[in-house]
């Protein structure tokens, strides 16, 4: 109960930020994006991870305030990457349950306006499981986001049920494979074999493929191998704050 109060009074005074890690063509070595990840700043200057909180403000109503200021923060950071050269899109974790409410599209559509944002320099991920929970109405209110341009990420593709030839049916223009894939496909002739059929498929079937979770060389190189050149991992960067954001970015 202390901890859900806590929370309230974070998202309420910006105590919530956004770290932000980069997505690269690893092939050419060129940044093509970044993914906002939230962090709690805890009163005692701790980091609190989002698995300690996300569930917790999904179930007690906060997450669509939460996800309205990581889309905002994201939005600031758009324009700070702008103002130093940086022209490449950002992506935000969002609920499945915070999609299909009936004022989603509208508080979207005003917060970008408000951000000065054009719809193709944000992103949304939204994880498999929750695509497959609430079908018909996340898909509604998906394809008329990404008809606007907005790009829209299938999150920790592999771990769920869904197979590509439905997700063909469904408004998204991105597959993450889940870091699970990542980690075992050097242990794993089995693994292998269903990432290299994803990376595939995915492509024939017009998605942008992109690999989570890569940590070494080896897993690069592998992936390469597999025809995917997209990916994010602590190989490339950790999530960073905006500041630090801006000097990787200018370095870069
Ligand atoms: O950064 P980290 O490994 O701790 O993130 C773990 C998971 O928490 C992410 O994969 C993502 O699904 C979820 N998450 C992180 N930031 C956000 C956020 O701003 N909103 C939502 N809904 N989920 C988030
Ligand atoms: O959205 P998703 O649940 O996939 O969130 C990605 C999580 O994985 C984030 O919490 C992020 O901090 C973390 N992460 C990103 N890259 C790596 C990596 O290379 N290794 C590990 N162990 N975690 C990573
Ligand atoms: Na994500
Ligand atoms: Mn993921």
């Amino acid at each position: 109960y202390e901890l859900l109060k806590d929370l309230r009074e974070a998202i309420v005074n910006d105590g919530i930020v956004a770290y932000f890690q980069p997505k690269l063509d690893f092939k050419t070595n060129t940044l093509i994006g970044f993914e906002a990840l939230a962090r709690w700043i805890y009163k005692d200057g701790t980091f609190i991870p989002p698995d300690q909180f996300i569930a917790l403000a999904e179930s007690s109503g906060l997450i669509d305030k939460l996800d309205q200021q990581m889309v905002r923060q994201s939005c600031r950071a758009i324009n700070a990457l702008k103002a130093i050269g940086v022209h490449v899109p950002i992506s935000v974790n969002v609920a499945g349950s915070e999609i299909i409410r009936p004022d989603y599209f509208d508080c979207f559509n005003s917060l970008l306006a408000e951000e000065d944002v054009p719809y193709d320099m944000i992103e949304l991920e939204i994880t498999e499981s929750q695509f497959i929970e609430e079908k018909s109405y996340i898909n509604a209110h998906l394809s008329a986001l990404k008809d606007l341009g907005v790009g829209i990420n299938i999150d920790d593709f592999g771990t769920g049920y869904s197979s590509l030839a439905y997700l063909s049916t469904l408004s998204v223009s991105t597959i993450k494979i889940d870091h699970s894939f990542v980690w075992r496909m050097d242990e794993s002739e089995k693994d292998w074999k269903i990432l290299k059929m994803i990376i595939e498929l995915g492509h024939n079937l017009g998605f942008n493929v992109i690999a989570e979770g890569i940590e070494t060389e080896q897993q690069k190189n592998h992936l390469l191998s597999l025809g995917c050149e997209h990916g994010q991992g602590y190989l490339f960067a950790k999530p960073m704050s905006l500041e630090k954001t801006l000097k990787w970015a200018q370095a870069d």
